[in-house]
């Protein structure tokens, strides 16, 4: 059933904050990931609870208000119309006549269109296999480089981190206090130095130690800094000479809150460097969580981890019906 009929909010500020008493998952725990995106979860709903108790019947109206709501949490123009249309569709043919078969197929519909980003990211193809982490500056990386490094470690796989981001001391700082709360080792030479140069390092330890799977941090940049771009497609040309498939994995981490001006620059970062996956992070902080739709249509790049927080569990890989049914519930 849509949870949007037990809640009820007055406004959209008001529908904009999490209420103080919603209790926060401790260090160790994982967000429960229908709460984490509580923010988005309000952008659907409000309005339509009352909307929906107060109807028999299904109709025009409830799919314009219905189409606003997706509008407004960022799923995007192709999207939301893919759904409606495919409600209409069901209405006319009387398969859809009150809220429950409207809620059902609008699960459907969803994750029929997020379906194609569902594709995990499996590191046993290489040894090590080596994640080179991209993305404009405060998007994520550094955070979700920790997290991942502990995701990988609770499947029983070693993991060595590279400190990349050599343009600022706090960064390799922030890196190895991750390493530390993980117990993975960082690699890392002083501010300053070349990024190449101490992925490759890191690179070629990790192959002389047997380790599984390396993580590089790298510096935040804009496609529009060629140089910056420029120094990107280097560290895969200097890892190209340890493991001509190396990186394996070239993971954009965007913000979800940035919206769908980030859809065009990972774009931007595709065409420059090619890349093979991405996490979207900060979906608790946003009450546009739709973006993964336009995501879905726009980029067609495989979505391989949702960041809901910033504790250490507060990444997840992404699973498709998981999300819409956390979003609907
Ligand atoms: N709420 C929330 N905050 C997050 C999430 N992921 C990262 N953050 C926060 O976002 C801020 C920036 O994160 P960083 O990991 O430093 O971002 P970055 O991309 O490495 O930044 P630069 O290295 O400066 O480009 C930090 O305060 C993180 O705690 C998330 O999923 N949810
Ligand atoms: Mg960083």
């Amino acid at each position: 059933m849509f949870g949007f009929k037990k809640r009820k909010l007055k406004n959209s500020t008001e529908a904009a904050s999490v209420p103080l008493e919603t209790p926060q998952p401790s260090e160790n725990e994982a967000a429960d990931l229908s709460r984490s995106l509580e923010k988005t979860k309000r952008r659907f709903s409000d309005g339509l609870a009352d909307f929906l108790l107060g109807k028999k019947s299904i109709d025009e109206t409830l799919l314009d208000e219905l189409e606003t709501r997706l509008l407004s949490a960022d799923v995007g123009v192709d999207a939301t119309t893919t759904i409606i249309d495919e409600l209409q569709g069901g209405i006319s043919r009387k398969a859809i006549n009150d809220a429950d078969s409207l809620h059902l197929k609008l699960a459907e519909i969803m994750k029929a269109i997020l379906l194609p980003c569902e594709q995990p990211l499996k590191t046993e193809t290489a040894k090590p296999f080596v994640i080179l982490v991209v993305g404009i500056n405060g998007a994520g990386k550094t955070t979700s480089i920790g997290k991942l490094a502990n995701h990988f470690k609770q499947q029983g796989k070693t993991v060595l981190l590279a400190a990349g981001d050599t343009f600022r001391a706090a960064a390799v700082e922030q890196l190895k206090t991750w390493g530390q709360r993980t117990n993975v080792p960082v690699i890392a030479q002083g501010t300053g130095a070349d990024s190449a140069s101490v992925i490759f390092d890191a690179v070629a330890s990790a192959s002389s130690k047997n380790i599984d799977i390396v993580i590089a941090d790298t510096a935040g940049r804009l496609h529009t800094q060629d140089n910056l771009m420029d120094e990107l497609a280097k560290i895969k040309r200097v890892l190209r000479k340890l493991d001509p498939a190396a990186p394996h994995e070239t993971l954009i981490v965007m913000d979800a809150g940035f919206g769908q001006n980030a859809l065009h620059q990972v774009q931007q970062f595709d065409q420059s460097i090619g890349l093979t996956g991405m996490a979207v992070t900060k979906l608790d902080g946003t009450a546009k969580g739709g973006i993964l739709f336009s995501i879905a249509r726009t980029l067609k790049l495989p979505v391989r981890f949702i960041g809901v927080g910033e504790g250490i569990n507060d990444l997840r890989p992404f699973n498709a019906s998981e999300f819409v049914d956390a979003l609907l519930e």
